[in-house]
């Protein structure tokens, strides 16, 4: 069995610029993943297997990254009962992204596909790690610290900018 608990998939390399960052996401957490390509309509056996058999592999969550008619992540979404996170990617054959987001979101009732923001990965990243760590005590506390290096960030923003005069927001 593989040690990967999240499979990190998407139709073509040219989507690794995008879907990198679920991948340094969940490295940053040290949550095992796996990251390669699978096309949905390029090679549809390929999904078929990939998605049949990544619970039996130890997979726990899959993220699945497509661009254009991005049938990628609600295909693997309908043949496998793992959680499935879908990215829309503005891609070179992609209108103006939209086509990805609506064939990504706009699942029929009974398969859903959790979709993030267009070329959202690192939310997708996220997301993987927040459903393992509701299960994962360790990787909840990581997601815990995350959180309040994001709120100590946007404080220590929100100080730069009234240091500077421009509010005088008392906290
Ligand atoms: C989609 O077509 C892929 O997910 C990618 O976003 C897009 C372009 O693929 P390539 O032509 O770069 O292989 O299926």
């Amino acid at each position: 069995m593989s040690t990967a608990k999240v499979g990190v998939i998407m139709g073509s390399d040219s989507d690794l610029p995008v879907m990198k960052a679920a991948a340094e996401f969940l490295e940053s957490m040290d949550i095992p993943f796996e990251l390669t390509v699978v096309s949905a309509h390029r090679t549809a056996e390929r999904m078929v297997s990939y998605a049949q058999n990544a619970a039996d592999r130890g997979i726990q969550v899959i993220i699945a990254g497509a661009g254009g008619a991005a049938h990628l992540p609600g295909m693997v979404a309908s043949l496998t009962t793992l959680p499935v996170i879908g990215v829309p990617i503005k891609s070179s054959n992609s209108i103006d992204g939209w086509d990805s987001i609506l064939s990504i979101l706009q699942m029929p009732n009974g398969i859903p596909v959790a979709t993030v923001a267009l070329n959202g990965a690192k939310n997708a990243g996220i997301l993987a790690a927040r459903i393992l760590g509701s299960a994962d005590s360790a990787i909840a506390e990581k997601i815990k610290a995350y959180n309040t290096s994001m709120k100590d960030a946007v404080l220590t923003k929100a100080k730069n900018l009234e240091d500077q005069g421009w509010a005088d927001y008392e906290k």
